[in-house]
């Protein structure tokens, strides 16, 4: 029994359990920011966190020769401490370590990360929690040299409690960030993006309530538009039967619930007029739930999306996808985007090129993307990093990939914008994969019954070199958009012959065309078939598109992509070195040919 006490107090006090249950709307809560300079130590051997004998350190025995979470100065002369942080030098938070540091351009591995911090008028009364945007990939979180747990996974957002640990002043967090690829995380070894490494979304602390709105959801009804379907969930000592209310000024509702003994309430509200919310109307409706002490605003638009045979319904109304994939990159600055002003030019463009669709491709994006999207009228695709070669049959594996999942729907489920979750990219058929691939949609669709799954598929000819090509992948009658790559004219076939192209599809669901594209360097002109040249590009945009809206069953199409981005995978010497030439516009920010043939096809589309 001791022993058994011994072990939960050990699995609360260092929570290897992982993170605390997500926060939802963390982004318009007040809080304070600890983004700014955080020190680092680049870890190459991990003298940080393992001894001589490659033991963790468990901070009690020679800490002086590493242990740096403990973030230790000299008491005496004779003290012996081979780090200090404050010593070292500083990194930007957020921020990706490999374009603010040339030497870390291809660093792998681990950086510690060290911020001291003050809690302004701290209040013993609240509870503190500290909120990561995101860390690629592995966080170990300490502060003040106890350890609050630990998160995989480079593009969702985790946090921890810190009630207890943290005092008014002369605090400070420590991050061990590990961005080693390995074959079993997720993603995998194998990508076409740059790992970009570090604390790369905004940390914040938040001083809460004891008893606090953790979660919240409210959603048209899938059938009915005059109903809101919703939860509460609170979190803290008095969570049981307490009064919840919630107010959408606007709608002039105020409604009040009680909670359960689990703390949670769900609920359905009739509503009168609703002006529902889509691209050509992005109506965003301020709510506000409040329980107890504890408040919180946002912003949600109401809509439904659905699908009757090969249309996409928006709003009861068929709607064609005019897309664009686009990646995390903000080329012109260098390295991860995370910011409102990265959102702002990179949806920008989106709209520029006439879309009302984008692909956030092909991990969650950070949360000011869907926010902007949401504002803007910018359906969204949101995708799993389950890309490429995943190990398919490692139950470990599919955890990892499954918590991803959850931890990007618990935090975009109250965005409008997102209207389809993607479990994966381009991911070679086997009975494992169709199992795991199979068992996501199921957990995607018992978290979130409102929005349509979907994953990029593949697609190859009957025949080799054939006209005819086919999708001919089971994981087809698992999703409810049909969507896949096709390169025909770059990796494989004619760019000449793409015309004589056939897409043999008997499924009656909506196809959307989830990428296809060619390399051209920005700049580079010839005649329209030498590769690499913008014409070459542009070709092959103006034979392509026209074949794909000739699929019957076509709903929408996101070409790869919006910029030209970094991939190690791309050596060749002049025309990629470092990049993926298949955006539309440059690194330098300049538009590329085929920008504005796409652009001229998406107007076309609309008359
Ligand atoms: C694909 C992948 C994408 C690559 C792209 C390419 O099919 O989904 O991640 O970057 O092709 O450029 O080869």
């Amino acid at each position: 029994m001791k022993q058994l006490v011994a072990l939960i107090l050990l699995l609360v006090s260092v929570n290897v359990l992982g993170t605390d249950n997500l926060l939802q709307n963390t982004y318009l809560r007040s809080g304070f920011t600890l983004n700014g300079k955080w020190n680092y130590i680049v870890d190459v051997y991990e003298t940080g966190y393992y001894n001589y004998r490659w033991e963790p350190h468990d901070g009690s025995t020679n800490p002086g020769a590493g242990a740096f979470f403990l973030n230790e100065k000299p008491k005496s002369k004779k003290d012996l401490i081979e780090y200090d942080f404050d010593k070292a030098p500083t990194l930007l938070v957020p921020g990706d370590w490999n374009s603010q540091k040339e030497k870390l351009f291809y660093y792998e591995g681990t950086l510690w990360y060290k911020k001291s911090f003050d809690i302004p008028e701290f209040d013993e009364g609240k509870r503190y929690y500290i909120h990561f945007g995101a860390v690629n990939y592995r966080a170990d979180v300490y502060v003040n040299g106890k350890k609050l747990g630990m998160h995989k996974g480079g593009f969702t957002p985790f946090n921890f409690e810190m009630t207890g640990l943290v005092k008014a002043k002369g605090n400070f967090v420590v991050v061990r960030v590990d961005n080693k690829r390995a074959a079993d995380e997720v993603p995998t070894l194998n990508t076409d993006w740059w790992n970009y490494g570090g604390i790369t979304r905004d940390v914040m602390v938040y001083a809460l309530s004891k008893t606090f709105i953790e979660d919240y959801s409210l959603q048209l009804d899938k059938e009915n538009k005059k109903l809101l379907n919703g939860y509460v969930q609170l979190n803290g000592e008095s969570k049981a039967n307490t009064r919840v209310s919630l107010n959408i000024p606007e709608l002039k509702l105020n409604k009040e619930y009680f909670t359960d003994e689990m703390g949670r309430v769900n609920f359905t509200v009739p509503v009168k007029k609703l002006s529902l919310w889509s691209d050509s109307n992005p109506k965003l409706y301020q709510v506000r739930f409040s329980a107890g002490d504890d408040e919180i605003q946002d912003k949600i638009g109401f809509r439904q999306i659905a699908t009757r045979g090969a249309d996409i319904l928006l709003n009861d109304e068929v709607v064609f996808l005019k897309g664009i994939c686009i990646h995390e990159e903000n080329a012109m600055r260098g390295g991860r985007a995370y910011s409102m002003e990265d959102a702002k030019m990179l949806l920008g463009w989106a709209k520029e090129l006439g879309c009302n669709f984008v692909r956030l491709a092909h991990y969650p994006h950070n949360e000011n993307m869907v926010r902007l999207a949401d504002e803007m009228g910018l359906l969204v695709w949101s995708e799993n990093p389950v890309y490429w070669t995943i190990q398919w049959e490692n139950p470990e594996t599919y955890k990892k990939a499954a918590q991803q999942l959850s931890e990007l729907i618990t935090r975009d489920k109250n965005r409008a914008s997102v209207i389809i979750w993607s479990m994966a990219n381009e991911t070679p058929q086997s009975d494992a994969r169709f199992t795991f691939l199979s068992n996501l949609a199921e957990k995607a669709r018992s978290l979130d019954n409102t929005r349509l799954i979907s994953a990029a598929l593949e697609v190859h000819s009957t025949v080799p070199g054939g006209n005819t090509m086919v999708i001919g992948d089971k994981f087809a009658d698992v999703v409810d958009i049909l969507s896949f790559n096709q390169y025909y004219g770059w990796y494989w076939g004619d760019v000449e012959n793409i015309k004589n192209i056939r897409w043999e599809i008997d499924m009656d669901k909506p196809v959307v065309i989830s990428e296809f594209g060619a390399g051209a360097l920005q700049g580079y002109h010839a005649d329209s078939l030498t590769v690499w040249s913008e014409e070459f590009q542009d070709l092959l945009y103006k034979e392509t598109l026209p074949v794909l809206y000739r699929i019957p069953q076509i709903s929408g199409i996101a070409p790869w992509i919006l910029a030209d981005f970094r991939s190690p995978r791309r050596v060749l010497i002049p025309y990629q070195d470092g990049w993926n030439r298949k955006g539309l516009i440059s690194e330098t920010g300049n538009r590329k040919k085929a920008f504005y043939t796409l652009q001229k096809f998406y107007s076309e589309i609309e008359e």
